[in-house]
């Protein structure tokens, strides 16, 4: 059976329907620190769980006989820059309880995210490489580096099947944004249907790498059920969709919403994207498990309105 850790978050939520799906609801152990959608919280087994607790996990690994282990829970950039210790602690420790948990044989498989935000200022910004100078100037992104190179000792040492992909700003309707610097690219879509109108907290022409949620579902699923030998990056994968800015993506929403207007605030978020790639050289990912994107940004925001628009009748 997989076991979901975080599974109420922005990917955990869309990642629980589309394993749910896939495996059988009841194959499928959703948890979280708190209860999630309704959705989710009816369509099969759901356990409170707080991630940084080693025997909470290791309780419901053995109840359910977990074999495989997602761990979606996280504190993203922008909160982490309000509360450092917490984020890191979150972050790191949850990881270290399922590294280890596999390290002792009580799971076979584990899924980590890593994140663009793993690269900083010095990193190239144009098809940033899989391997390149990362010197990463957040605690989301010092953690996320910080977990890589521990996916990859523990895979290297003691031999533990864990996998882990570097997500970029992920667009999704299911969920509401998240303390995310990339939420902005899902807030937009809220305010375009409520007001018309979007103050954006960075700059128009702040290009970053971002990719629709069900892509991001895709990528995941593809690099669990690859065979091992397939996955040689033990660290994490570079993935890449698409790149777009504030002007572009409310260009194309104005293909929908003519009346639809942008106006720009930038606050403490614009230095934190200014750190990041704006595109990323995703080649092993495709050479090595035969990742390929489907959605670029019209079909994005044809999916954003229509799935949101029943929220906000005009
Ligand atoms: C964030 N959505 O903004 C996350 C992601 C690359 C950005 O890690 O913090």
């Amino acid at each position: 059976r997989i076991l979901i850790l975080g599974a109420c978050g922005q990917i955990g939520t869309e990642l629980t329907n589309a394993l749910r799906e896939k495996y059988g609801n009841h194959k499928v152990i959703a948890s979280d620190i708190r209860e999630g959608e309704p959705e989710l919280m009816q369509s099969g087994p759901f356990e409170i769980i707080d991630a940084t607790n080693y025997e909470a996990i290791e309780n419901i690994v053995i109840r359910y006989e977990i074999s495989e282990v997602y761990l979606m829970a996280a504190m993203l950039s922008a909160t982490a820059e309000k509360f450092p210790m917490k984020g890191w602690n979150l972050n790191m420790n949850s990881l270290f309880n399922v590294l280890n948990l596999a390290k002792e044989k009580k799971i076979e498989k584990i899924f980590w995210p890593s994140s663009i935000a793993v690269f900083g200022p010095t990193t190239p910004k144009q098809d940033t490489p899989q391997r390149t100078v990362m010197e990463p100037s957040t605690v989301y992104g010092i953690s996320k580096q910080t977990g890589e190179r521990w996916c990859e000792y523990y895979n290297k040492r003691y031999g533990v099947d864990v996998r882990s992909i570097r997500y970029p700003g992920i667009i999704s309707w299911q969920t509401l944004p998240g303390g995310g610097t990339t939420d902005y690219a899902i807030d937009i879509y809220h305010k375009a249907l409520k007001h018309k109108k979007y103050i954006c907290f960075l700059n128009g022409e702040t290009t970053l790498p971002m990719m629709y949620m069900a892509d991001a579902i895709k990528a995941t699923i593809d690099i669990m059920s690859a065979p091992a030998e397939q996955i040689k990056n033990r660290s994490s994968y570079n993935l890449a969709a698409i790149s777009f800015n504030p002007e572009e993506i409310a260009a194309s929403i104005r293909k929908q919403i003519p009346k639809f207007t942008i106006s720009y605030a930038p606050d403490f978020r614009q230095a934190i994207a200014d750190s990041w790639p704006q595109s990323i050289d995703d080649m092993d990912a495709r050479t090595d498990w035969g990742w390929q994107h489907s959605y670029d940004l019209d079909a994005i925001t044809d999916e954003m309105i229509n799935n949101l628009k029943s929220k906000y009748p005009r």
